[in-house]
């Protein structure tokens, strides 16, 4: 055997300096062999382990991100997914599966999710569902008083006024002291109403306290009445 062969079978061996590998080394009758664990790669001087970086090639087989790390790599989500058990795969969380998520109604989205809201209400935070004070707004379109309810508001009219048939108007009520006169063509062009079983349009003249008093309802004064409150509907 050649010398020089002899000599670095000699000093090539597992047993001092591992070999000079990196990792894992084996004696062989060649001499010894260096080796790397999965996620390395043996460098061209056979004994240094490189690691590989499994995320240029094809992501890492990573649906969304890729990251590498020493030996390895890991996978992960955009958020609104969950990475499923292959490590790899990610897919859509159902928020709505899970309880509570909106006040009313949930609506699933690839990634998301959105929350809408029954009628009346508004959605605030974006999973909560607020009740609309339409009272706040022009009075709820209510002649007289408005009365905000969760999901709803109804209007309301002082004593001896009903609610019209328009549920926001108020009529007087049939059998009310409350004068009224008799209405003109005009009036019947304009769309005023007529109470049960008059033969003639008859426009009411209404006496409204203000909305936010019922100081004067119990005694509508004269000169209070006002032409304008006999309304079109
Ligand atoms: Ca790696
Ligand atoms: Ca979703």
């Amino acid at each position: 055997m050649d010398k020089r062969v002899k000599r670095r079978l000699v000093m090539e061996t597992c047993a001092v300096n591992n070999g000079g590998c990196d990792r894992t080394c084996r004696d062989t009758s060649t001499g010894v062999r260096c080796s790397c664990p999965v996620g390395f790669t043996l460098q061209f001087d056979g004994k240094t382990c490189k690691d590989i970086d499994e995320c240029q090639s094809n992501n890492g087989g990573c649906d969304h991100f890729c990251r590498n790390t020493i030996g390895s790599f890991d996978c992960s989500c955009k958020a609104g997914y969950k990475l499923l058990t292959d490590e790899k795969s990610c897919q859509d969380i159902d928020e709505c599966s899970f309880e509570r998520t909106c006040d009313h109604t949930c609506i699933n989205h690839p990634g998301s999710f959105t929350c809408s809201c029954d009628r009346g209400y508004t959605l605030y935070g974006l999973t909560h569902c607020g009740d609309v004070n339409e009272c706040s707004i022009n009075n709820g379109g209510c002649e007289h008083g408005c009365v905000n309810t969760a999901g709803d508001y109804y209007c309301q009219c002082p004593p001896r006024f009903k609610l019209h048939w328009n549920r926001k108007d108020c009529v007087v009520h049939a059998g009310s002291h409350i004068r009224h006169s008799v209405g003109s063509a005009e009036d019947t062009r304009s769309g005023l109403h007529r109470l049960p079983g008059s033969p003639k349009p008859l426009c009411h003249r209404l006496v409204l306290p203000p909305p936010d008093t019922n100081k004067d309802s119990t005694h509508p004064e004269p000169e209070r009445v006002t032409p304008g409150l006999c309304r079109r509907h």
